[in-house]
């Protein structure tokens, strides 16, 4: 019996289908029964930015859609305005989206309320939509309100959504950019790359509010989204910088977000990373023996304890037993206490000798210490936490041995020094006469330096300039 019904209802339905198509398609405006989709179609307006719009949700289940077209790359703010009433409760709803659909912020509006305004929220230049319609509640109103979408341009701003390492919006360095944590889950990503070894601070700036709560989280990550170091900014901390972080070239993150839920703060923040390039530097993150950076004897580089927990391991090799003098240079800070702990560590990690420099004290060595030939690391930390300092030190490795230098470029390297000692002389000619006979290979930046006679050849002429060079019969090279 069952089965017979069920089979007649089928084969009814078809034809009552059609009959409502039919009886929907001849009364074609009922706004209380249309779908989300069919209201964005026939109900979407152009709305443009710096002016007010007014408008009014016609019925319960109406939603009101503006089409809004930033001219340029920037952020916005959305006003929503509407005759002060008695009653505490949400009678409307603001969302803003993109195409997709994808929704970016949502706030809503009290019937005793005014005005209301979403932070600063950065956009890049496209078409995006605002929806006003009635919050999940029983509460409607039918009366006007005033929509107002400002823009202000802006190279310089985050482009939401940039809640991930993959849509980071790209930062030029040595510039502020702005931004704001529009909601307390907002994440965002900025990328920047560096094109050479060197060193980064990050300034982050706020208006000053009066709570110390922390408002902002700033984390460092690199290229595999391994965070390199992170600091907070409190509500009332309208600036903080870091110390100098070296960083070897490669792609970067600066990611900025709340550190806790209730003390978010929405409001514009600035972020600038500075960078300066250095090839004799520590490289972080090397906090461990496996990422110790790696030095040569006789060159001096620079490092910072960029937070009172940061461990700096350096590599080194000695090619021979001998002596070494360990020195440890900064600027001096009033404070009378040890900032640095610097450590000898043997190739297994087994401690060899330590000692420390004091703020107060430009500098501390470790001098005339034997060593055999092999591998070595040393160890910069803090001894105590309430002492750490963020300067940076110079560490130089002083030994009668000289580690196999890597040619290094020499930006200033100058025509016809081909073996870049800072001099012009007899020897730059046997490397220039051997190259040309084949017995010696230079690279493309001694080759540079080689051809002083500017024909884009080394040749014979070279070698010729180079030797009245060194036996002064001229002042100065074609090339110069
Ligand atoms: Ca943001
Ligand atoms: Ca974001
Ligand atoms: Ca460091
Ligand atoms: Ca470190």
């Amino acid at each position: 019996m069952l089965t017979t019904i069920t089979t007649s209802k089928k084969t009814v339905l078809p034809g009552l289908v059609i009959l409502l198509l039919l009886v929907t398609s001849a009364f074609t405006t009922a706004p209380e029964f249309q779908s989300v989709e069919s209201d964005f179609f026939t109900n979407v307006s152009k709305a443009d930015v710096n002016r007010s719009i007014s408008g009014y949700l016609s019925g319960r289940y109406t939603s009101n859609y503006y089409e809004i077209e930033l001219p340029a790359d920037g952020y916005i703010s959305i006003d929503f305005e509407h005759e002060e009433f008695e009653e505490d409760e949400n009678a409307w709803r603001i969302t803003l989206f993109e195409y997709n659909e994808n929704e970016i912020y949502r706030f809503s509006s009290r019937l005793d309320e005014r005005k209301v305004s979403s932070p600063n929220i950065g956009l890049a230049s496209d078409t995006y939509y605002v929806r006003i319609d009635r919050p999940v509640t029983y509460t409607f109103s039918d009366e006007d309100y005033n929509l107002r979408v400002n823009h202000t341009e802006s190279r310089h701003w985050e482009q939401e959504p940039n809640d991930t390492a993959l849509n980071a919006t790209p930062m030029s360095l040595n510039r502020f950019h702005g931004g704001s944590l529009h909601r307390f889950d907002d994440e965002d990503y900025f990328s920047f790359d560096l094109t050479a070894d060197g060193y980064i601070s990050i300034e982050f700036t706020h208006e000053r509010f009066d709570d110390s709560a922390n408002g902002w989280r700033i984390s460092l990550l690199n290229e595999d989204r391994v965070e390199v170091y992170s600091f907070p900014s409190a509500w009332n901390e309208p600036e903080v910088a870091t110390a100098n972080i070296g960083l070897e070239r490669g792609k970067y993150f600066v990611k900025i977000d709340s550190p806790l839920i209730y003390s978010h703060n929405s409001n514009d923040y600035g972020v600038r990373v500075n960078y300066n390039q250095d090839s004799y530097r520590e490289i972080e993150p090397n906090d461990d023996r496996a990422s110790a950076t790696e030095i040569t004897l006789n060159r001096s580089y620079r490092g910072s304890l960029h937070s009172s927990s940061d461990t700096d391991y350096y590599i080194f090799e000695m090619p021979g037993r001998g002596d070494v003098t360990i020195s440890f240079e900064h600027d001096t800070v009033s404070a009378d206490r040890s900032g640095w702990r610097i450590t000898l560590l043997d190739r297994d990690g087994v401690r060899i000798d330590s000692f420390s420099s004091r703020l107060n004290e430009a500098g501390a060595y470790l001098e005339e210490l034997e060593l055999d030939a092999g591998k070595y690391y040393l160890r910069i930390d803090n001894p105590v936490t309430y002492a750490h300092s963020k300067a940076d030190y110079v560490l130089t490795i002083n030994s009668g041995y000289t580690s196999p230098q890597p040619q290094e470029p020499d930006p200033q390297g100058m025509p016809g020094d081909i073996n870049n000692d800072g001099r012009v002389n007899i020897q730059d000619a046997v490397l220039v006469i051997q190259s040309i006979l084949g017995y010696e290979s230079l690279t493309a930046d001694q080759r540079e330096r080689a051809d002083v006679d500017g024909n884009g050849r080394i040749d014979v002429n070279d070698a010729n300039l180079i030797i009245q060079m060194t036996l002064g019969h001229i002042s100065r090279f074609p090339v110069e």
